[in-house]
């Protein structure tokens, strides 16, 4: 079981020897001085409830759940936080941030982490739009509104600049989406057979078209992203089966017989974390 307060000691021991002058890794991508403090984030005025809520000084008709699929990226998670709440709240939006976290060992499942995150949340209180991120993602833009729309699913994490700032190809949806609850039900949720790295975007490609639901994008120009640098984690292969769960989830509709309705998780428990500006999720899988 991964204990916060410890994992914080340790983190701030080992960014002590930083050089004093910042060094910049990237664009808007905090320095690791800034994230020297990480034990006393609240400091920095975030104005946030316990677990990492924020409701706005204004009325706002949505309530965004944002779910981040995790294992052992803490130093990811650091920057985001740093990151995304201020953009966030300069958007006035109500929301509350989940890290779903996989605590067993083995494969890492980010289906299984997405759908189960959406179960315990739904348990929790009522929220109208559901982002799902990579939790090693930050916008460029203020204009990338975490928010969700009816009209269709909002891919966010379009224009990466990784990849010069363009789309790889039509169908991609990976990265960073927002859900309403009802589009989310609809689909019924990722697929769960998607061990390791790869597909599971591509399913849930899949399954929006089989659900005719359309995919909306901000303008290139706009919908921007940097992705943290990162090698591949240990425990997320690539997923070697991926094509042929692919075939097999586009012949035969495997949507309707896995997802949210065949889902299968332990959660080991639940908790809320103010110093570290965000609600934790311990979710545990089951083979
Ligand atoms: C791409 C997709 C991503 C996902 C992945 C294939 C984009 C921009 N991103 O990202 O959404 O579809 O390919 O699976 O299209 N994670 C952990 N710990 C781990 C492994 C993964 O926390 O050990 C989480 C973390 O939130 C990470 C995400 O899973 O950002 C995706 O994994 P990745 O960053 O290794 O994959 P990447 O960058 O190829
Ligand atoms: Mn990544």
């Amino acid at each position: 079981k991964y204990k916060f307060k410890e994992l914080q000691k340790k983190y701030v021991r080992e960014t002590e020897p930083c050089p004093k002058i910042p060094i910049a890794i990237d664009k808007q991508v905090p320095t690791y001085q800034e994230l020297a403090p990480l034990s006393s984030l609240e400091a920095k005025g975030f104005d946030l409830q316990n677990g990492g809520t924020f409701i706005p000084p204004c009325k706002q008709s949505q309530k965004t759940a944002i779910i981040i699929p995790f294992r052992n990226r803490y130093l990811h998670l650091a920057v985001w936080l740093l990151h995304l709440h201020p953009f966030l709240q300069k958007q006035n939006l109500a929301y509350t941030v989940f890290v779903v976290n996989q605590v067993v060992n083995g494969t890492f499942n980010k289906g299984v982490l997405m759908n189960s995150g959406f179960m315990e949340i739904a348990k929790l209180d009522k929220f109208d739009c559901f982002v799902f991120h990579d939790v090693d993602l930050l916008p460029e833009d203020d204009r990338i509104y975490y928010t969700c729309d009816r009209a269709g699913i909002k891919h966010l994490a379009y224009a990466l600049e990784e990849w010069g700032y363009q789309l790889l190809y039509q169908s991609l949806v990976g990265g960073v989406v927002a859900v309403t609850w009802q589009d989310y039900l609809r689909l019924n949720g990722f697929s769960n057979q998607y061990f390791g790295w790869g597909g599971e975007d591509d399913d849930f490609y899949v399954r929006i078209s089989q659900s005719k639901l359309d995919i909306l994008r901000y303008p290139l120009s706009v919908s921007r992203y940097t992705m943290v640098q990162h090698h591949r984690d240990s425990g997320n292969d690539i997923n070697d089966n991926r094509y042929r769960l692919l075939r097999e989830s586009i012949t035969t509709n495997m949507q309707q017989r896995d997802g949210l309705n065949n889902l299968q998780y332990k959660l080991e428990s639940i908790e809320n974390f103010l110093s570290l500006l965000v609600s934790t999720f311990h979710s545990m899988l089951i083979k």
